[in-house]
Order: structure tokens, then sequence, then C-alpha cells
């Protein structure tokens, strides 16, 4: 994933007409477009396809997979196929299962990240003590980056201690508290921002000043 403006697009709506022209009206601003289950499952898998068609940028398949190593296996191949460049794993399945969706993605040439640290609440209850072993095994097993919360810039910054220069893609600026600006300093490549972008009346707009935001400390 070619790094230009550090920001990635989460495309968390339900309606394809909308998730196209959110795109549209955003994309030259786009390192790459990010699209989960909302999306996917109300327009289908087709949807990755048509999205890099009009973007021109890579979209990845945040499906969050957490199974054991034969089933992440399937749903990687079918993401890949269906046009992703890349696919959000969960990290707390184990090396078994991190490892499977990593030589899947060796063998198609694309991206694989695991989640750390999430950026919610919640993540207090159980996740933040995995979370340096999570990052630590993401880099033994050579990811191609990992998934780090903007919502808690001190994680951010230890996680990249710990991974050295795998790529950090960074959720939770805007609606959930975090800071563009934060995120990148503590050591982010990318943030991940959906309904600051996608929720206003002028999505273009909005991502252009993220990014003049992030430029200005690049
Ligand atoms: P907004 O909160 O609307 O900017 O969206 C954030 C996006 O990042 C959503 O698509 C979330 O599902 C995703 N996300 C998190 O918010 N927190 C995480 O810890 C991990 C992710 C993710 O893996 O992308």
């Amino acid at each position: 994933m070619k790094k230009d403006t550090g920001l990635i697009l989460a495309l968390d709506v339900t309606d394809r007409d909308s998730a196209l022209s959110i795109v549209e009206d955003t994309t030259a601003y786009l390192d790459a477009v990010k699209v989960g289950y909302p999306l996917i499952l109300s327009t289908g898998l087709s949807i990755i396809d048509q999205l890099c068609e009009i973007s021109h940028v890579p979209v990845i398949a945040d499906l969050k997979v957490a199974d054991i190593p034969n089933t992440d296996r399937l749903i990687l191949q079918q993401a890949y196929r269906a046009g992703a460049s890349g696919v959000i794993v969960h990290a707390f399945t184990g090396k078994d299962s991190l490892m499977a969706c990593i030589k899947e993605a060796q063998e198609w040439k694309r991206d694989v990240f695991a989640v750390t640290q999430m950026s919610h609440p919640g993540a207090e209850d159980f996740l933040v003590g995995a979370a340096e072993d999570m990052a630590r095994m993401a880099a033994e097993c050579q990811t191609t980056g990992v998934v780090a919360p903007a919502t808690r810039p001190e994680r951010v910054r230890m996680i990249r201690e710990i991974i050295g220069d795998l790529v950090i893609i960074s959720p939770g600026v805007g609606a959930q508290g975090g800071s563009a600006v934060d995120t990148i300093q503590a050591g982010a490549d990318y943030v991940i921002i959906g309904r600051s972008i996608y929720q206003s009346r002028e999505p273009g707009a909005v991502a252009k000043q993220i990014v003049d935001e992030i430029s200005s400390v690049l």
C-alpha cells in the first residue's frame, strides 16, 4: 500500500450508491478504502471490485478474521479473489491461525493486518492485557502491519517500539475521540476514519482537511 496522504476511509455505510458516491468524493485524498461487514453484507463481496475500479486505491477487507487456521485461510482466499489488497484479522486466535493468514497473503502477494489493542473502551476488559504479546507475535510472524488504537496514542507509541518498521493502521480518530495528528506523531502510518467523513455533508472537504493536518506533521 503506497503511502501518500496517510488516510484510509472506513466505508461503513450499507447502501451501494452512497458508498460509491462517498468514494468518488473523497478518493483524491485516500491511500486506501476499508470495507467491513456493514457494506459487504448489504451489497455482497462484488463491492470490493467496484470500489477498486472507481477509486484507484487499494481496498482493505476488514473481516476481523478469528477462526482456526483452515477456516481463516478459506476466508482470506475469498477476500483476495474478490479484489481485496489486504485483510484485517484478529491476533488473539494465536500463532497458527495468524501464520495461516500470512501464508495465504503471501501466496496472493497481498497484505494482512493483525489487530492488537482495539480502540473502544471495551478493549480494556480483555485485549489490553494481551496487546503487547500480540504485537510481538505479529512482528515475529511478519504481518504486513497491525491495527492499533488512535484513541490511545501512548499505546500506538508502545506498539511501534515492539513492531519496528511494520505498518500501523490506526482507527479511532474523530467519532471515537482520537486526533489524526497525535496518532501519526505517535508512530502510526495511516489513520482509519469513518463517521467523521461519511456522515459529513461534504466528505471530500473533510477528508482534505484531515489530509492537510496529517501532512503538517509528516
Ligand atoms: P469511525 O469510528 O466511524 O471513524 O470508524 C472506525 C473504523 O475502524 C470502523 O470501521 C471500525 O470497525 C474500525 N476499527 C475500530 O474502530 N477500532 C478498532 O480497534 C479496529 C478497527 C478496525 O479494525 O478497523
